[in-house]
C-alpha cells in the first residue's frame, strides 16, 4: 500500500475512535423540564417513598449532575445522580450522559457536576462545581433495552474530599445477596410525575431475586437487579434518582436505571450492577489508551516502517 494510502488510513481510524467516544446508544430517559407541584397530603412518604436521614453519612458520595445553565435558580437544572469513586471520576447511568432519544454522547461542556450540596437548591460554602473533561458510555450501552446502563465522567480538576461534605465510595466487588437492605440516596421525583426535593432523601429498598425481576418486565438482563420493599411498593427510586447511587453495606453496588413509573404495586426499581462492570470502570476512569486500540496503532505504524 503506499505511504498517502496508510496515511488515509491512519487519519480516518483516529476520526472513528474520536466519533466512537462521542457517540453511544438511543436514550429513553426523559428530560425533567418542568416542576410539578405536590398534591400535598395524598402521598405518605416523601426518592419515592423516602425519608430524611437524621444522621446523613451517605450524600456526602452523591453529587448533583446538571445542564450547563440554570433556569431561574441554582439547582434547577438538575437531572441526575452520580457517585464519586474518586476525586477526578463520576459514576453515573449511560442514559445520563447520553443526547436524549440518540446514540450521542452529550458534549462535556453540556454537563456540570456540583458536589458537596445536601440541598440542591442551595450552594453552600463546601459546595463544589466541578466542569468535565471526558464523557464514557458502556460501548454496548442499549437505550431501548436499558442494557450496560453505566457511564463515567471524568472530571477536569478533583473534587476536594473532606469526609463530610465530598467523599469517593468504595465499589461492591462481588455479588450482593437477595434481601439485603440498601439505600438509595438522590434528589429524584418525590412521587410518579411529583416534585424534586431540595434535600437529598434516603429510601431503604431491599435486593429482590433475579427470578422476580425478570419476572417482571422483558428488559431484565446481566448486570442489572431490581429491588423493592414487599411491604410498601412506595419505596423506589425515581426520575433525577436516575445515575445516583445504592448504597449496600457502605458500598456502591447499584446505578439507579430504570422502573416502571414510581412505585408502582408489584414492579421494582433496576438498578445497574456495579459489580459486573468493574473491569470496565477500571478500564475507563483513567486517561490509559486501550490494549486493543495500541496494538492497532502500532500495527498500522510497524505497516508504514516495513513499506
Ligand atoms: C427515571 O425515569 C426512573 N422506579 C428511574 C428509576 C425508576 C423509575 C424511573 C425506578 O429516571
Amino acid at each position: 500500500m503506499v505511504f498517502g494510502a496508510k496515511i488515509f488510513l491512519l487519519i480516518a481510524f483516529c476520526h472513528i475512535l474520536r466519533f466512537e467516544t462521542y457517540t453511544c446508544a438511543l436514550n429513553e430517559s426523559k428530560k425533567i423540564s418542568s416542576v410539578h407541584s405536590a398534591e400535598s397530603g395524598k402521598y405518605t412518604f416523601l426518592v419515592t417513598g423516602g425519608y430524611r436521614p437524621t444522621q446523613d453519612t451517605l450524600t456526602k458520595h452523591l453529587v448533583s449532575i446538571r445542564g450547563p445553565k440554570e433556569i431561574k435558580s441554582f439547582g434547577d437544572n438538575h437531572f441526575c445522580g452520580g457517585s464519586i469513586i474518586s476525586p477526578k471520576v463520576i459514576l453515573t447511568a449511560a442514559h445520563c450522559v447520553c443526547k436524549r432519544k440518540t446514540r450521542f454522547l452529550k458534549e462535556p461542556s453540556k454537563i456540570i457536576v456540583v458536589a458537596g450540596t445536601p440541598k440542591r437548591c442551595e450552594a453552600a460554602n463546601t459546595t463544589q462545581i466541578m466542569k468535565v473533561d471526558r464523557i464514557v458510555r458502556h460501548t454496548y450501552y442499549n437505550p431501548k433495552t436499558l442494557r450496560n446502563d453505566i457511564g463515567i465522567l471524568v472530571l477536569q480538576k478533583p473534587i476536594h474530599e473532606d469526609g463530610i461534605s465530598a467523599q469517593s465510595i468504595n465499589l461492591t466487588l462481588s455479588l450482593t445477596p437477595y434481601s439485603t437492605v440498601c439505600t438509595v440516596v438522590g434528589w429524584g421525583r418525590v412521587f410518579y410525575n411529583g416534585p424534586f426535593p431540595n434535600q437529598a432523601l434516603y429510601v431503604n429498598v431491599s435486593v429482590f431475586e433475579d427470578s422476580y425481576c425478570s419476572s417482571v418486565t422483558k428488559k431484565f438482563a446481566y448486570g442489572m437487579f431490581c429491588c423493592g420493599d414487599i411491604y410498601d411498593h412506595q419505596r423506589d427510586s425515581c426520575s433525577g434518582d436516575s445515575g445516583g447511587p445504592l448504597i449496600c453495606n457502605g458500598n456502591l453496588t447499584g446505578i439507579v436505571s430504570f422502573g416502571i413509573g414510581c412505585g408502582t404495586p408489584n414492579t421494582p426499581g433496576y438498578y445497574t450492577n456495579v459489580s459486573s462492570y468493574i473491569d470496565w470502570i477500571r478500564k475507563n476512569d483513567s486517561k490509559k489508551i486501550r490494549p486493543e486500540i495500541l496494538s492497532i496503532l502500532a500495527n498500522i505504524f510497524i505497516g508504514i516502517n516495513v513499506v
